[in-house]
């Protein structure tokens, strides 16, 4: 099988699960030897000087505590460039959100260090950070390592991708997200968090709007997490500064295309 092709097995329940959910955990997405070989590009990929790729930590600010985060690894390194562009898992995000087809938004590395020092990625919504006008963009992260509430993995919120598009947090000094929820509102979404503790190489899906958060990583290795970001394909630009779409001079409306957001799947839609 060519490396991060062929299909994932994603069953309707699963869809419909995403759906109701606004997430969703796969496990098992990777083969073994494919998770050994992410696991060597990422190594690679993040110890590299960035040339396309943006580091946006410096290892010692206080977002570092959160996670070090390296931004579109896959325009500097051919290993991690092949997960990113993988037809299964840009399938299976095509699938679970209902597009024809999808586009790479961007990817990142998101590592959390261990030790005292280290903090949580506080509650938040995604897509208040993205510069786009639709929603419905999603993440598949990647588990590079078995997470547990020990060393970080995520935890999400059920339904509140219904809630729309709240305003963003600031992950350093984090606002409460659920002093925004009105109260009106508040019946759509469940109340007790969903843990997604799971095996390296599985994964969770998980919508732009849906409340999320992991732990600090208490244990005394790295927690590393691969996320690439799919977006349906005619995604427009709304203005927002972002370091992926600032340097491109798009106008407001522009839809989000080209070579630096390839198309990563298409079919009919569910
Ligand atoms: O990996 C983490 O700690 C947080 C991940 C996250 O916020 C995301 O993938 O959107």
């Amino acid at each position: 099988m060519v490396r991060f092709g062929g299909e994932y097995p994603l069953t309707r329940d699963q869809i419909q699960f995403y759906r109701e959910n606004g997430f969703v955990q796969l496990d098992n997405v990777l083969t073994a030897e494919e998770l050994e070989f992410l696991r060597n590009a990422l190594e690679e990929a993040v110890m590299a000087p960035a040339r396309h790729a943006v580091v946006n930590s410096d290892g010692r600010s206080d977002y570092a505590k959160v996670f070090y985060q390296k931004v579109n690894i896959w325009r500097d390194h051919e290993g991690v460039r092949e997960f990113v562009f993988s037809p299964r898992l840009a399938e299976i995000a095509r699938r679970l959100a209902g597009f024809r087809a999808v586009r790479l938004w961007h990817d990142h590395a998101l590592i959390k260090m261990p030790g005292p020092d280290s903090r949580p990625s506080p509650w938040h919504q995604d897509l208040p950070y993205w510069p786009m006008n639709e929603e419905g963009a999603l993440s598949c992260w990647m588990a590079l390592d078995d997470v547990t509430v020990h060393n970080g993995c995520m935890q999400f919120i059920p339904g509140t991708h219904r809630l729309g598009k709240l305003p963003p947090i600031n992950l350093v000094q984090p606002q409460d997200i659920f002093s925004m929820i009105p109260p009106e509102k508040k019946h759509l979404i469940g109340k007790e968090p969903y843990v997604a503790e799971m095996k390296a190489g599985s994964c969770t899906f998980h919508d732009g709007r849906t409340f999320h958060y992991a732990s600090p990583n208490r244990s005394d290795k790295p927690r590393r997490a691969m996320v690439v970001i799919y977006m349906a394909d005619g995604t427009t630009y709304n203005g927002k500064r972002h370091i992926c779409t600032d340097p491109l001079g798009l106008q407001v409306g522009d839809r989000l295309e080209g070579e630096l957001f390839p198309l990563l799947a298409e079919g009919e839609p569910e």
